[in-house]
């Protein structure tokens, strides 16, 4: 991508409405306008993110068997009625009347519709289990929205929905999605805690949130030191059973705000480590809640009716895109890890309109496009230092520098986003080991 084409409207200065950095990096990025409060435009490269984050969910969800569909985002009142949720729910719930004066709504989630979808559909234990998923906005007109994607009122959420014969089966569910989300968030460059929860609107007495640490957290946590050790968590990962792997987890003491246990937290004395947190995403193992209400029966290997054992798995899609920022940024701007980076390359030709650096600058980037490299070229005219800075805000992980000295030698400036270390290097090698 051009540069001088791409629409990318960044911003010199910091937005006022910002309180918090990656909200600030991302109206500066270029990447989210907001329409009205909580509610987001995203522009090209903070939809590539997106999009980005969206698919390694996705390869995840995939991973362990989930089935991706789509449900809409409309929902008819009715059915929030079965499970009695429709007057449970509050204010925040955006409702609706359609011209035939049936009531509807945005949904803030979608229990109620995917139980309606499998018990029309599925009468036998046989077709059990059952795990699928979409990744679709919300709505939730919270009280609050603020911190730009963060706490918006219209977010884009993966929500998985599980269906088992019995609580064993069930279990098995819910430690497939814990793990597949640890890995979810390895990939993105980020450390999830997972954390005994209340299980809140949802219902449900088995639950957990996943939250990284960052100042900026909403939510005040508490954990074993254990949990920021990367080796850790490695180790058990490695080679263990599923039930073994979750049980490591879930063994050491980590808790959110209402769930936290004061003589727990006395006992480990030094290894205690409070901080706050962004909760990423939320797994729940409800039982029958909505099966019962809901009259999702299948018949059991006896020929008795069961009402089926069901959990369901939120990520917060959208706000990770904020997470993400606010675990991995510097002073200058953003630091995107290379899995979810919008571009993997910055190439900044420095002398625009000067016919060597114009070859050079363009040959590198042919090549690279050729070898499948995404690459954003700053190719417009202008100083050398708003270029850098430019670069430097929106955080690619690796920037090629393409000046008149160097092109004079044979050598194009290699820099490291992250490190900020740079090495000059030959136009083949830096070649080689971008492609890499
Ligand atoms: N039905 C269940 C699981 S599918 C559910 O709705 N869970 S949830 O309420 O915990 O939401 C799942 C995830 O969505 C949260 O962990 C959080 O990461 C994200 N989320 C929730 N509310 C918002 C919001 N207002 N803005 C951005 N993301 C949100």
């Amino acid at each position: 991508m051009r540069r001088s084409r791409y629409f990318l409207p960044t911003l010199k200065e910091n937005p006022a409405e910002a309180q918090i950095v990656s909200h600030r990096l991302m109206l500066r990025a270029g990447m989210v306008r907001q329409s009205s409060a909580g509610i987001y435009s995203w522009l090209p490269m903070g939809f590539k993110v997106l999009k980005k984050i969206e698919q390694i969910v996705r390869e995840e969800q995939d991973a362990i068997g989930a089935q991706e569909m789509l449900m809409p985002t409309i929902q008819p009142a009715d059915l929030w009625r079965e499970s009695g949720r429709y007057d449970a729910y509050g204010p925040e719930m955006l409702r609706i009347t359609d011209r035939h004066d049936r009531d509807m709504l945005y949904g803030p989630t979608n229990e109620e519709q995917i139980t309606e979808i499998f018990r029309d559909s599925v009468k036998s234990y046989r077709d059990l289990p059952k795990n699928l998923y979409h990744i679709q906005w919300k709505f939730r007109d919270e009280v609050r929205p603020r911190f730009g994607v963060m706490r918006g009122r219209e977010f884009l959420m993966k929500d998985a929905y599980s269906f088992d014969l019995d609580f064993e089966a069930a279990k098995q569910t819910y430690n497939k999605q814990f793990i597949a989300y640890l890995k979810t968030y390895a990939r993105m460059g980020l450390k999830a805690i997972p954390m005994k929860a209340a299980s809140g609107p949802i219902g449900g007495d088995m639950s957990h949130e996943f939250l990284i640490l960052a100042d900026t957290g909403e939510s005040e946590i508490a954990c074993h030191r254990d949990f920021l050790d990367n080796k850790w968590l490695e180790n058990i990962a490695a080679n263990s059973d599923l039930q073994t792997v979750v049980n490591a987890f879930t063994e050491k003491y980590a808790a959110t705000d209402d769930e936290r246990d004061e003589g727990a937290e006395k006992a480990l004395g030094k290894d205690l480590v409070v901080a706050r947190g962004i909760e990423v995403g939320h797994i729940f193992y409800f039982g029958t809640k909505y099966s019962e209400a809901m009259n999702a029966i299948v018949t059991g290997p006896d020929g008795n009716d069961v009402s089926v054992e069901m959990g369901s798995y939120g990520i917060g899609v959208s706000r990770l895109v904020g997470g993400i920022i606010e675990a991995s940024h510097d002073d200058d701007g953003i630091i995107w890890p290379e899995a979810v980076a919008p571009f993997k390359v910055g190439l900044i030709n420095l002398k625009t309109g000067d016919d060597a650096c114009d070859t050079a600058a363009e040959d590198f980037y042919q090549k690279l496009q050729a070898a499948n490299v995404e690459v954003l070229m700053d190719d417009r005219e202008g100083r050398a230092g708003a270029k850098f800075a430019d670069m430097d805000l929106i955080g690619l992980p690796w920037q090629v520098i393409i000046g008149p000295k160097g092109v004079d030698k044979g050598i194009v400036e290699l820099k490291n986003r992250a490190t900020g270390e740079r090495e000059d290097v030959s136009p083949e090698d830096a070649l080689s080991r971008l492609a890499g």
